[in-house]
């Protein structure tokens, strides 16, 4: 964790609204049974409402990258593609000869936690098949 997303995180934002005394021609009676509190007093007291609003800030995004390498079997990149990914068999053939020709492609945008668990599944299962496949993320 980043401590830029730290910061970033959802809050809730205090709102606090001070009420003004309401004129006694206004409020209501004391002998107004339906109105006021009940303490015979007609209601009139002062408060403070605590409303809270939901602050919501958009998540930073982070693109995940494969890298190109000489030993990763062609096919393995285009499984991992459509498995990880969810890429269709064409787009992930297109991914990964971008890859192949370039050095290095995209695999998608995704919030930080997303990312970095596409990121952990490529390695894992690239270990796993003693490939050397290697998959980064970095903030857009
Ligand atoms: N260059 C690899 C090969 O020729 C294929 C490959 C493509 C490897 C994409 C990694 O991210 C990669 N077998």
């Amino acid at each position: 964790m980043i401590i830029s997303d730290l910061l970033a995180l959802t809050d809730e934002a205090p709102v606090a609204t001070r009420l003004e005394p309401v004129p006694d021609s206004m409020g209501p009676k004391e002998d107004d049974p339906g109105k006021g509190n009940g303490d015979g007093k007609g209601g009139t007291e002062t408060g403070t409402i605590t409303k809270t609003r939901p602050k919501t800030k958009r998540p930073s995004l982070y693109r995940v990258l494969l890298l190109n390498d000489d030993y990763t079997p062609m096919e393995f990149v285009v499984l991992v593609l459509q498995d990880v990914f969810n890429k269709s068999r064409e787009e992930a053939m297109q991914i990964m000869l971008h890859v192949h020709q370039k050095g290095v492609g995209e695999c998608g945008v995704y919030p930080y936690e997303v990312a970095e668990t596409k990121v952990t599944r490529v390695m894992d299962t690239a270990r796993k098949n003693q490939h050397p496949l290697q998959c980064v993320m970095e903030k857009q």
